[in-house]
């Protein structure tokens, strides 16, 4: 990642911050997403890469050629019109970084630093309005997760993100490479991975 240093340092020291301020157990399990090690042992379900527990493998979702694929866009649609963005130029365009948890409603919460470009902004870029419902659909072929809604008050707000990197790194494909949903105060189930299409509402 070719980040300016004043920005790494800045994030390293919101690291230090989000750690200190990691408190116990309420609902369900806390993970702390910056520690390598689980302490909370085997009550918690497999701390996956990046520290992050994983709900479905990009293997078991079967898109593990589909998530590499250099040629892999993500297009938004709008009406008749269609734009296509690639990893590159998404990470081209400006990045947002928010602190937000997963929680998924199995009974784990972990919560990460997530980088990537503001959806509102992404619908914009494709000439979309960013005031509408959108369908958020992943490049899983099957399963209950592939599809998802969005109100405008989530596309809208800014902390919603097309995530690209967690805890400084690339996305693992575990946790949606090439590019994920982030949004605040949605369940873990709504938080899509392996992104193929945004469609925006009429
Ligand atoms: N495409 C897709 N996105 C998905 C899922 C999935 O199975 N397929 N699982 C969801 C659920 S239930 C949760 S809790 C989070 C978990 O994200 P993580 O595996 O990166 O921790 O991803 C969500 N996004
Ligand atoms: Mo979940």
């Amino acid at each position: 990642m070719n980040e300016p240093v004043a920005s790494r340092r800045a994030f390293l020291a919101t690291v230090g911050l989000a750690t200190a301020s990691v408190t116990g157990l309420t609902a369900g399990q806390t993970v702390d997403a910056l520690h390598r090690t689980n302490v909370f042992g085997p009550r918690v379900k497999g701390v996956g890469p990046q520290s992050l527990p994983i709900n479905q493998t990009a293997a078991a979702a079967d898109v593990e050629q589909s998530a590499r694929d250099p040629r892999w866009r993500l297009t938004v649609v709008f009406g008749s019109a269609a734009v296509a963005f690639g990893r590159k130029q998404l990470l081209a365009m400006p990045q947002t970084a928010v602190v937000l948890p997963i929680a998924c409603v199995e009974g784990w919460s972990a919560e990460a630093h997530w980088r990537g470009v503001r959806l509102r902004d992404l619908l914009v870029r494709a000439g979309a309005p960013a005031d509408r419902e959108v369908q958020i659909t992943s490049l899983q072929l099957q399963g209950a997760y592939r599809v998802t809604s969005m109100g405008p008050e989530f596309v809208q707000h800014d902390a919603t993100l097309v995530a690209l990197i967690v805890n400084g790194e690339t996305l693992d494909l575990d946790h949606g490479y090439p590019a994920r949903i982030i949004a605040p105060a949605r369940p873990g189930v709504l938080q899509t991975k392996w992104l193929s299409r945004i469609e925006v509402s009429a």
